[in-house]
C-alpha cells in the first residue's frame, strides 16, 4: 500500500493507493501564511491517518523538486515559501521510504500510462494555481538536471504581459493560470474573486469574465503549440481545477485551431481528472 500526497499550491491530497486504485482519499487547505512549520503541521495532520496501512510515500508536490528539497519557481504560489525540506519532513512524520517528484511531472507520467503506448511524446499541462506541466519524450519522463524540466508555466508569451512571481515578465502563468484568472477578475470587478467565481460569471455571459477566460486559454493554447514546435509532442493532456472546469477545453481546442496546421496538437482532458498527480506518483513510485 502507497500513501500519496498530493502538494499543490491550494489544496494537500493524500490517498492510500493500491494496485493504481486510490481506495481513500483525505484532503486539506494549503496553508497560506508561507510559514515552513504550517505546512509540516498540516501535512502532519494529513497524513498521520493513514500510516498504519502505508509501506511507503510518495508526495507529488509543487514546486522543483531537487535532492530532497522543494524549491519554489514562483514563491506566491506557496504564501511566499521559497524553500522547504520536503524529504526529511515526509520522513520524519512516517518513519516510512519516502519519494519525491513534482506535482505535473507525476501527473504526466499518470497520463501517459492511460494513453496505453499510443504516443511517446506528451505534455501534461495543469492549469490550477499556477500553470505546471510535465514531458514524457520518447517515452521517458523528464525531470531534468535539477528538477526544472517541464516548468512551461514559466516560458514567456508576452513581453508587455504582467510580472510573474518568478521574477519573468510575461510568462504563461502569470496570465492563465487561476490565480491569474482571479487577480485580473478582482481588479475588473473591484471586488476579490477567485476563479471559481470568474468561471461561473462566464458560463452567465458576462463580457469581462469571457476576456478573462479566453485571454487564459488562448495563452494555454500558445504553449501547447510551443511546445509542438519544442518537442514535437504529439498530444497535449490538460488537468488542475481549471484546466478541468466546464467549457475550457473546448476554448483552447478553438484557440488551437487558430494556429497553422504544422502547430496544432491532439488536447484532451485528464483520464484521471485531479487525481491525475496522485495516481501518477504512486505509479512512478511503483515501477
Ligand atoms: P492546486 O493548485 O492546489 O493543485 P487546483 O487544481 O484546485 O489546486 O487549482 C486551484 C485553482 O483552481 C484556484 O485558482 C481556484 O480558484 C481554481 N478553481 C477551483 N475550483 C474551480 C472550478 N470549479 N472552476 C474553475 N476554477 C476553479
Ligand atoms: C508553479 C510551480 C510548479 C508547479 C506549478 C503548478 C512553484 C511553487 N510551483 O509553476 O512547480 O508545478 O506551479 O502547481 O513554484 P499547482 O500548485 O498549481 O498545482
Ligand atoms: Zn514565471
Amino acid at each position: 500500500m502507497i500513501i500519496a500526497v498530493d502538494i499543490g499550491g491550494t489544496k494537500l491530497a493524500a490517498s492510500l493507493v493500491h494496485n493504481q486504485q486510490i481506495l481513500e482519499s483525505r484532503r486539506i487547505s494549503t496553508p497560506k501564511s508561507g510559514a515552513s512549520g504550517d505546512l509540516s503541521h498540516a501535512l502532519e495532520q494529513l497524513i498521520t491517518p493513514f500510516l498504519r496501512q502505508g509501506k511507503q510515500v510518495v508526495v507529488a508536490s509543487t514546486g522543483i523538486i531537487n535532492q530532497g528539497r522543494l524549491t519554489a519557481v514562483n514563491p506566491d504560489n506557496l504564501g511566499g515559501l521559497n524553500d522547504f525540506p520536503l524529504q526529511s519532513v515526509i520522513e520524519g512524520i512516517s518513519g516510512l521510504p519516502v519519494k519525491l517528484l513534482n506535482d505535473a511531472q507525476a501527473a504526466a507520467w499518470g497520463e501517459f500510462y492511460q494513453l496505453e503506448s499510443t504516443c511517446q511524446n506528451m505534455a501534461f499541462i495543469t492549469v490550477s494555481t499556477g500553470v505546471g506541466a510535465g514531458l514524457v519524450i520518447n517515452s521517458s519522463l523528464q525531470t531534468g538536471s535539477s528538477g526544472l524540466a517541464g516548468h512551461a508555466g514559466h516560458t514567456t508569451i508576452d513581453i508587455q504581459g504582467p510580472v510573474c512571481g518568478c521574477g519573468r515578465t510575461g510568462c504563461v502563468e502569470a496570465i492563465a493560470s487561476g490565480t491569474a484568472i482571479g487577480t485580473l477578475a478582482s481588479e475588473r470587478y473591484g471586488i476579490s474573486m477567485d476563479a471559481k467565481a470568474v468561471f461561473e460569471r462566464f458560463h452567465q455571459g458576462e463580457q469581462d469574465a469571457r476576456f478573462i477566460i479566453h485571454r487564459s486559454a488562448s495563452a494555454i493554447a500558445q504553449l501547447i503549440s510551443n511546445l509542438k514546435a519544442l518537442l514535437d509532442i504529439e498530444v497535449a493532456v490538460l488537468g488542475g481545477s481549471v484546466g478541468l472546469a466546464d467549457g475550457y477545453l473546448d476554448l483552447v481546442q478553438y484557440y488551437i485551431t487558430q494556429q497553422p496546421a504544422l502547430f496544432q496538437v491532439d488536447t484532451r482532458l485528464a483520464q484521471l481528472g485531479h487525481d491525475a498527480g496522485i495516481t501518477g506518483a504512486a505509479l512512478w513510485a511503483s515501477q
